[in-house]
C-alpha cells in the first residue's frame, strides 16, 4: 500500500478544516482552540493541524494535512512540507488584501510548490468579487508559479474533491514527464470518491 501526503494551507478561516472534514473518511483529528483572537470572527481556530484520509480505489491511501492558518506557526510549514505530493492554497477573498495572503504561501512553501504540485482554490468570491481571478492570474505569473486556479466553496464537498483531483492530476503529470510511471492517482481518486454523498465522505 502506497501513502500519499497532500497539504492544505491558507489563512485563518479559509477552509482548510472544513474542506479536510468535506472528504475525509475518518473523523477529523482536528487542534482546534477557542479563537481569542479579535482580528477574525470565529468560533475556533485550528492550533496545530488538521489531519483526514481517503482510501483510493486500489487501497493506497491519501494522508491530508492543513497546517495551522497563522503565519505565527509557519515553522511548520516546512515540517509538514516534507514528503508532500502537493499543496492546496486557499483564499478567503473577503480578506483585507487576499493579493498579499497569496504572497505569503507561495513564499513560505516555494519549495514545495516547485518541486511537486499546487493548486489555488480563491473563497466567498459570489459576495466579494474583487480580486477576480484575473488579478490573481497576474500574481502567479509574477510569482513565475505555474499551477490551476478556481473558486472554491470549500462547504461544497464535490468543489474540494475538484481542488484534489486537480493536485492529483498535475502530480501524475509531472511523473510522466520525468519518466516515472504514473501511478493512476487521479483515476484512482475518481473512482474511489464518485459514491461519495455529501456529508458520508
Ligand atoms: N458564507 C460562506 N462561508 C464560508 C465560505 N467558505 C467557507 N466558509 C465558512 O468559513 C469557515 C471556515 O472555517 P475553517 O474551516 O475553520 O477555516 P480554517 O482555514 O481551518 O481556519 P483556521 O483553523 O483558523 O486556520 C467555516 O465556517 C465555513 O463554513 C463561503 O464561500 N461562504
Ligand atoms: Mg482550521
Amino acid at each position: 500500500m502506497n501513502e500519499y501526503k497532500l497539504l492544505l494551507t491558507g489563512t485563518t478561516g479559509a477552509g482548510k478544516t472544513t474542506a479536510i472534514a468535506a472528504i475525509s473518511e475518518i473523523t477529523p483529528v482536528r487542534t482546534e482552540v477557542k479563537n481569542n483572537d479579535a482580528s477574525f470572527a470565529k468560533a475556533t481556530t485550528t492550533v496545530g493541524l488538521d489531519y483526514g484520509e481517503l482510501t483510493l480505489d486500489n487501497g493506497d491511501k491519501l494522508r491530508l494535512y492543513g497546517t495551522p492558518g497563522q503565519p505565527r506557526f509557519s515553522f511548520m510549514w516546512r515540517i509538514l512540507s516534507q514528503g508532500a505530493l502537493g499543496l492546496v492554497v486557499l483564499i478567503d477573498n473577503s480578506r483585507p488584501d487576499p493579493l498579499a495572503d497569496l504572497a505569503v504561501y507561495l513564499e513560505g512553501f516555494r519549495g514545495l510548490i516547485d518541486e511537486a504540485a499546487c493548486v489555488i482554490g480563491v473563497g466567498r468570491m459570489e459576495t466579494h468579487p474583487q480580486p477576480g481571478l484575473d488579478a490573481y492570474a497576474e500574481a502567479l505569473q509574477a510569482a513565475g508559479v505555474l499551477c490551476p486556479l478556481l473558486p472554491v466553496d470549500v462547504r461544497e464537498q464535490r468543489e474540494v474533491l475538484v481542488l484534489m483531483d486537480l493536485l492529483l492530476t498535475q502530480f501524475e503529470s509531472k511523473a510522466v514527464a520525468d519518466g516515472i510511471p504514473g501511478a493512476d492517482l487521479a483515476g484512482q481518486f475518481g473512482r474511489a470518491t464518485a459514491a461519495l454523498q455529501p456529508g458520508q465522505a
